[in-house]
């Protein structure tokens, strides 16, 4: 079996990779120890032109290559700053308002994916397989050929794919989907987001999509590839056996002594405006605002760590947030008591696990996620005899599978308050019900499944020009 070379915007640090760190580049990790390989990608340094080009840097751990290469100050903001974070990042998450486009930073986009593809290109061997991640390389598969490259290149996409209408809002858009079927395989969060890059296909591009279901072969741009639904996932019991092993550590005792008897609601978001955090706090006010018996007795503590916070849109967020806080807290604290902790550091994962294990409520509601890791996780680090509820949106990918937690539509205010109402007064016979269905579809979908069942595919799929015909 050849080896696996992982491409992805940033490569995890070796230790990002072990055990205790968990999340993603654990379970990619794994993947990578199995059949030796590379990991590739930026190392999140910006650097001077002649740095970058004398990359990549190679760091050795067991059968394992990390391989990184510096941006320079320019490819830094045309690629990442501007056509990845200030394009397709708002559009891909249906925020059209907050994008703009311009011309240089495509072309700076482009022009970072053929630099990296011809920096990677020295470092594959001929029946290596190929896993780009991601919005940031959607270029990667076509650079990569038009450099001689036959290896099987697969794809998969963290984030929602928008809808034809919404992704043509885009100048480029017919571009970065030819773009995209230069892969042998694309991998998708949810049946949603498979199903709007088929309606592109079959309505924009007058190509042709297969079999209908979770794998679907596609004819385009002259190229045949294949499609899946592969919903990534966490690995339950590890997080459970976290949560639980660091359930009496300092932090927690901490945090149980200043709430003095208060229930806790939890949230945990990169700070981001595709995770809902102003219509969030709305809710939470609407719930103090309607059930005074709740005033002084539920804090909601949201940890939001900044990033990118170099694109305008993220210093905008930062401040509405804050700002909202502030008026709410206004509003209803007393001298012993603050309704919204908002935090807005980085955290430990293993205090995110254990805090999340003393809440009585997971608040995790997106206006649109490819997935929301947070919600499996919220659910994973739970008591199993004392489970907190999770209120999720219906517009995370998570939705699809969590269907023990209460469901709400973020933009309806008074809706969430309805859901934070039952699940903050749930009977412990439901609260377990719930959780043990919610267990039962992380275990059966674990992020070992996820990766396993993208890699056996894209190993299996025809070389081109060896599928099948689409049926129309
Ligand atoms: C993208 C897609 C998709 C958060 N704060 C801290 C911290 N985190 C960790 C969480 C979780 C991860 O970061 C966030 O993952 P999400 O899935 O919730 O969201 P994105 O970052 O937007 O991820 C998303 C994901 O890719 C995977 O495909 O699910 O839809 O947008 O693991 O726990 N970790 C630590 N400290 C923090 O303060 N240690």
């Amino acid at each position: 079996m050849g080896r696996l070379i992982v491409v992805s915007n940033r490569v995890a640090t070796p230790t990002e990779t072990k055990g205790s760190a968990g999340g993603l580049a654990v379970g990619v990790f794994g993947a990578l120890k199995d059949t030796g390989g590379v990991w590739f990608g930026w190392s999140g340094d910006v650097v001077s032109e002649t740095v970058a080009n004398a990359g990549p840097t190679l760091e050795q751990d067991g059968p394992v290559t990390f391989a990184t290469v510096g941006l320079t100050r320019k490819d830094y903001d045309q690629y990442y700053r501007g056509f990845s974070n200030a394009t397709l990042w708002p559009v891909f998450h249906y925020r059209n308002d907050l994008a703009r486009y311009e011309r240089d930073e495509y072309a700076g986009y482009r022009r970072v994916n053929a630099w990296l593809a011809h920096k990677l290109m020295k470092l594959i061997d001929p029946d290596d397989i190929v896993w780009v991640h991601d919005y940031h390389l959607i270029p990667f598969a076509e650079a990569l050929r038009s450099e001689g490259v036959t290896n099987r290149i697969g794809f998969f996409l963290h984030i929602p794919f928008p809808s034809p209408q919404v992704l043509q809002t885009i100048p480029p858009h017919e571009e970065l989907v030819k773009s995209l079927c230069c892969y042998d395989l694309l991998g998708f969060q949810t049946r949603n987001d498979q199903q709007a890059f088929h309606d592109y296909i079959v309505r924009s591009a007058r190509g042709a999509v297969g079999e209908e279901g979770e794998h679907g072969d596609v004819e385009a741009f002259g190229r045949r590839l294949r499609t899946g639904v592969y919903r990534i996932g966490v690995f339950p019991d590890e997080i459970a056996e976290q949560a639980k092993r660091y359930e009496s550590r300092q932090h927690v005792l901490d945090l149980k002594q200043s709430l003095e008897g208060r229930k806790l609601i939890m949230s945990v978001d990169r700070l981001d405006y595709s995770k809902g955090l102003v219509e969030r706090f709305k809710a939470f006010e609407q719930l103090l605002e309607r059930s005074p018996e709740w005033r002084g007795n539920v804090t909601l503590v949201q940890i939001a760590p900044p990033t990118r916070s170099d694109v305008a849109t993220y210093r905008n967020i930062r401040e509405e947030l804050e700002g909202e806080a502030g008026r709410i807290n206004g509003r209803y604290s007393g001298l012993d008591y603050t309704p919204i902790r908002y935090l807005s550091q980085q955290y430990d994962r293993w205090k995110l696990m254990s805090l999340f294990r003393e809440s009585q409520v997971g608040f995790v509601t997106p206006l649109h996620d490819g997935m929301n890791l947070v919600a499996k996780e919220y659910v994973a680090a739970q008591n199993p005899s004392d489970p907190g509820v999770l209120v999720l949106s219906v517009f995370a990918g998570a939705a699809a599978e969590l269907s023990g937690a209460l469901l709400v539509n973020p933009h309806d205010a008074l809706g969430m308050c309805e859901a934070l109402q039952r699940a903050l007064s749930m009977p412990l016979a439901e609260r377990q019900a719930r959780y043990e269905t919610n267990m039962e579809a992380l275990r059966r979908n674990d992020l070992g499944v996820w990766r396993d069942s993208f890699l056996h595919d894209l190993r299996s799929v025809p070389h081109p020009g060896q599928m099948s015909q689409p049926q129309r």
